[in-house]
């Protein structure tokens, strides 16, 4: 019987790889995402059975009732792929925008809380499970004008190793990723869609491609039953902290 991957925020970026790279292992996949356009976009590429959810994690309604929906055969849900996130602004703490800061704590923070409330009882339930949160170096190291989304972030470390804390002994695993700097959409949406300033934040070094955190992700869940990578930091080549980047190698 093939295994169930869950991914959030599967429309792009990061999730849209992961997504391909368990499909690669034969998982059959419930995508989630706020495009629907996409997730059809998405199923339409993947060879193995998808279940999409069209919803936006902050909706705390939405997403219990969007996982309450799950059709029978899509309710064992073996690996939980946290990803959906974003960053919004990136200003200094006194000029950072309210809204911006509502929008990263419910998508980053209680968006995840929601998904994984509503999955892990059913994963404890079967006695396994693995659920990957995807973190950031902005988690690990608070950088200027970072603020609440490094909160957010380091709030993910935190659920990461509370998870784990809470769930050892239910059968369950809980590892994180945590990336640095991946070419995504990830500045158009921080930039609000400035192309210049998002361009500009991956020139001059080779960044981090989706793939490149899919690939671990693959890895991380294809592990043997009694191994787990718990977390782990994937940086550029290039970087050696989220905003230390050698930017002259490459023109
Ligand atoms: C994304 C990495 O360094 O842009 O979470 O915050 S960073």
């Amino acid at each position: 019987m093939s295994k169930i991957a869950f991914v959030t925020g599967a429309s792009s970026g990061i999730g849209w790889s992961t997504a391909e790279y368990l499909a690669q292992e034969g998982y059959d996949l419930v995508i989630c995402g706020r495009r629907a356009g996409r997730l059809k976009e998405l199923a339409d590429k993947v060879s193995v059975k998808t279940h999409s959810l069209v919803f936006d994690v902050r909706d705390k309604k939405a997403a219990f009732d969007a996982i309450e929906s799950l059709p029978a055969e899509w309710k064992a849900i073996d690996v939980l792929i946290n990803n959906a996130g974003n960053a919004h602004g990136l200003s200094n703490f006194q000029n950072g925008d309210i809204d911006d800061w509502d929008a990263m704590i419910d998508i980053n923070v209680k968006g995840l809380l929601y998904i994984s409330k509503a999955i892990i009882p059913g994963m404890i339930d079967r006695g396994r499970g693995h659920v990957v949160n995807v973190g950031s170096v902005a988690g690990k190291e608070v950088y200027a004008n970072g603020n609440v989304y490094c909160a957010s972030k380091f709030a993910v470390d935190a659920l990461n190793n509370g998870m784990r804390l809470d769930l050892n002994g239910t059968g369950v695993k809980v590892s994180q990723v945590c990336p640095g700097l991946v070419e995504t959409e990830f500045s158009m949406v921080r930039f609000k869609g400035d192309e210049q300033r998002s361009k500009s934040v991956y020139e001059g070094f080779d960044a981090l491609t989706a793939g490149d955190i899919a690939d671990l992700i693959r890895f991380i869940v294809t592990r043997p039953a009694h191994v787990n990578i718990s977390d782990t930091i994937v940086l550029a080549a290039a970087q050696a902290s989220a905003t230390i980047v050698d930017r002259s190698q490459k023109s």
